[in-house]
């Protein structure tokens, strides 16, 4: 068992080593990924998943749905970290024919199927938990999915499926973050109440802060005991971008990754990792003013030197 001290060491490098492969593959889903983050440490590392690196088709191990496939480069770099392929293998992410592809591929050991057209997992997820229940198998079915996703029927659909069957053998998680491609859910079409529309769709439902692991693992504690024959979705409010503060709760980073210099530069050290030294351009500047410097004409507008 990890301490919780050692969990969030582990989403600190998570975080790293998801920017470093967006920022070497010059794309990803940096943003997605960076929320879902403690929601996988904890599934993964924080005692709530049974799951086997070494045997990744074992037959008793819980199933995790990763719908947000999208969000495909944190749970990449997870599972090579849990040990289910060597680290060097993501070098190979987002090339032509690859196995690691941007949206997540079941190529790729750990992953049990290939996801991207949003909506989807939670419903074979759902087949899934009930194919556990005819066989009187003991294993817990989970599902982690984008809260834009609840903009797809098939979501609703299987929320009624999975009530009707007392699947509560199925864990549905959702990554709160607020936004979807372009904008905020709640002035696209508005989501919320939310845990109002998984009650009266017959869940149990718990909502929690999606960034913290302690709060993770105990929503998640009492899974196998439960007397409750209802689903369980867990809906966990986080940050889009969490852990960058610049590139956090901004639509325009949604599908995005680092590519300039500059940008790159400030992802690092939006994380805390050493400032890499911005080379100097070449040439006449390119156009982009930056600022690097305060001036009286400033005033107290609150722009301090190379913010
Ligand atoms: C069925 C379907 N419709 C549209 C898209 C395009 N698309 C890709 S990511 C995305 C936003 C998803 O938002 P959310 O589920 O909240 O995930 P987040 O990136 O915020 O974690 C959309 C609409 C898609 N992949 N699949
Ligand atoms: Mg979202």
């Amino acid at each position: 068992m990890f301490t919780l001290e050692e969990l969030y060491e582990k989403a600190y490098h998570l975080r790293k080593d998801t920017l470093e492969m967006c920022i070497d593959a010059k794309t990803g889903h940096l943003t997605s990924s960076l929320s879902v983050v403690e929601i996988l440490i904890s599934l993964y590392y924080g005692g709530i998943m049974n799951h086997d690196p070494k045997d990744p088709k074992w037959k008793d191990r819980d199933r995790h749905i990763y719908s947000k496939g999208q969000g495909s480069p944190a749970i990449y770099n997870l599972l090579a970290d849990c040990g289910y392929y060597d680290k060097s293998w993501t070098e190979r992410f987002a090339q032509v024919d690859g196995p690691f592809g941007v949206h997540l591929q079941k190529t790729v050991p750990g992953v049990e199927i290939s996801t991207g057209s949003l909506g989807h997992g939670i419903g074979v997820a759902a087949g899934l938990a009930l194919a556990a229940k005819v066989n009187r198998e003991l294993w817990l079915t989970f599902c982690t999915m984008g809260d834009g996703e609840m903009y797809e029927g098939s979501v609703w659909e299987t929320a009624m499926f999975a009530a009707h069957h007392n699947l509560n053998n199925l864990v549905v998680i959702i990554d709160r973050n607020y936004l979807c491609t372009t904008d905020f859910t709640e002035n696209l079409i508005k989501l919320e109440p939310l845990v109002d529309k998984w009650v009266s769709f017959g869940w149990a439902v718990r909502r929690i802060d999606g960034h913290n692991i302690e709060e993770i693992i105990t929503a998640c504690s009492d899974l196998r005991q439960r007397r409750q024959d209802r689903p369980m979705v867990i809906i966990c409010d986080t940050i889009k971008g969490a852990g960058i503060p610049d590139i956090s709760n901004k639509p325009i980073w949604h599908a995005a990754a680092p590519k300039s210099e500059a940008d790159i530069a400030m992802c690092r050290k939006g994380l805390g990792l050493d400032p890499v030294p911005v080379a100097e351009p070449e040439g006449e500047p390119s156009g982009h003013p930056g600022k690097t410097q305060w001036t009286e004409e400033d005033g107290d507008k609150g722009i301090l030197p190379n913010e």
